[in-house]
This record gives C-alpha cells, sequence and structure tokens, in this order.
C-alpha cells in the first residue's frame, strides 16, 4: 500500500493528496512534519513534504510524484494523450508554481522569520505575481477545466496553489488575486464542485481547525 507523508497545512501534500484520491489509489496518510533529520532526509532528500512511499522507495516532489502516478495508473488520466496537450498542462503547472506559488511562499517565510521586513517583500512580489497571474490568463481555458474539457493536474496544482495564495495575499495585503483573472472564481467553484474535491475540502478544514 502506498503511504504519504505529510500535513494538511501544506497545499503541496493536499495537491499529492488529491491526485492520489481522483487516480483511485489506495493510500495511508502518515502525519509527518518537514524535517532535516537524517532518517527524513533518506525519504524525502531536502526534508520537504510531501514524500511518498511506493513499492519501489520513496518519491519526493510532487510533479515527480503525479508523473510516477500517471505512469503507474494511466487508466484514470490526469493528462491529455496528445502530446503537445500534455506539455500545456505541464506549461499551466509550472506558471502556477514558479510565478505564483513561489513569490507568495517566500513572503511567508519573511512572516513567519522575526523582525523579516513584510512591506518590502509585498511590493517586491506584487508585480511578480501580476505577471504570472497574466500568463496564467493567458493560458487558461476554463472550458470548464484549465487545459480545456479534461481534469488534469493542472487543475489539482492551481486549486491547491490559490488556495493558499488567495488566502496569504488577502490577509496580508488585502489583495484579492482571484478577482485579476477572469473566470478564475468559476472555474474555482467547479474544482470545489467534484465530489472528490469537496470531501476532501471538508475533512481537511475539519482538521486543521481542531489542530
Ligand atoms: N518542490 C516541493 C515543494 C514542497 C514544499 O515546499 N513543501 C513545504 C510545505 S508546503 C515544506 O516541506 N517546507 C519545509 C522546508 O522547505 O523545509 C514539491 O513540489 O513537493
Amino acid at each position: 500500500m502506498l503511504k504519504l507523508y505529510g500535513l494538511h497545512a501544506s497545499n503541496y501534500y493536499n495537491m499529492t493528496k488529491l491526485a492520489l484520491l481522483e487516480k483511485g489509489f489506495e493510500f495511508d496518510e502518515i502525519r509527518t512534519s518537514p524535517s532535516q533529520e537524517s532518517q527524513y532526509l533518506t525519504m524525502s532528500p531536502m526534508g520537504k513534504i510531501p514524500c511518498l512511499e511506493a513499492r519501489e522507495g520513496f518519491l519526493s516532489e510532487t510533479m515527480a510524484i503525479m508523473e510516477f502516478l500517471e505512469e503507474v495508473n494511466p487508466e484514470i488520466p490526469l493528462f491529455p494523450d496528445d502530446p503537445f496537450e500534455r506539455a500545456k498542462v505541464r506549461e499551466l503547472m509550472r506558471v502556477c508554481e514558479l510565478y505564483i506559488e513561489h513569490p507568495v511562499s517566500r513572503l511567508k517565510a519573511t512572516v513567519n522569520t522575526a523582525g523579516g521586513n513584510h512591506d518590502q517583500i509585498i511590493d517586491e512580489i506584487k508585480p511578480q505575481i501580476a505577471k504570472g497571474l497574466a500568463a496564467l490568463a493567458r493560458l487558461a481555458k476554463f472550458q470548464p477545466y484549465l487545459a480545456g474539457e479534461l481534469f488534469t493536474y493542472a487543475d489539482i496544482v492551481a486549486y491547491h496553489t490559490f488556495g493558499f495564495v488567495e488566502k496569504t495575499m488577502k490577509s496580508l495585503c488585502g489583495w484579492d488575486v482571484m478577482d485579476e483573472v477572469v473566470g478564475l472564481t468559476d472555474w474555482q467553484k467547479t474544482v470545489a464542485s467534484r465530489p472528490i474535491v469537496h470531501n476532501m475540502d471538508l475533512s481537511v478544514s475539519k482538521e486543521l481547525a481542531s489542530s
């Protein structure tokens, strides 16, 4: 049985968990915090969560885990068949990760560090995020999903990216990033209404509220 290590507080953990659920895998969840302990580093070499334990060994990095899941179980596809369309899904995933999530993670890390200068970082990252959002607006099809009719890994990555980015930017500088891309809020509602996503969201918020 697959084992998924991590915590619901992590947007990357939630992306991986949603991919496992959507693809119909059975797996155990092992609550694990990021760690630089030598034992955990043998499983996840950067000490990050999530980490997946498969029969063959341990795997970290969300995108690598998703590629693995797809190859192990292609029956429920989360990538399109066509090579170019597959690449377009990966392009969307990278735009969300590199140009929208990463700047916000950097801000969050500063906020968590005592004495960090948030205002300066906010001024720095807002134009970066605006550029990432504009790129997403150029790429997204919203028909009804990001890459077209098929629900893909791009939707999974973007859904949990925006779960984190929307909340963080609203609370730290009052900016609603969802307003920046026409169609984004409707897309978010469409994804949230998928039964698997809905059930997972319910259990995650219940768990986070009680922790
Ligand atoms: N590139 C990694 C990012 C994962 C990541 O940043 N996880 C965060 C939690 S959301 C973490 O473990 N942070 C602790 C650390 O960086 O040491 C992936 O795709 O899985």
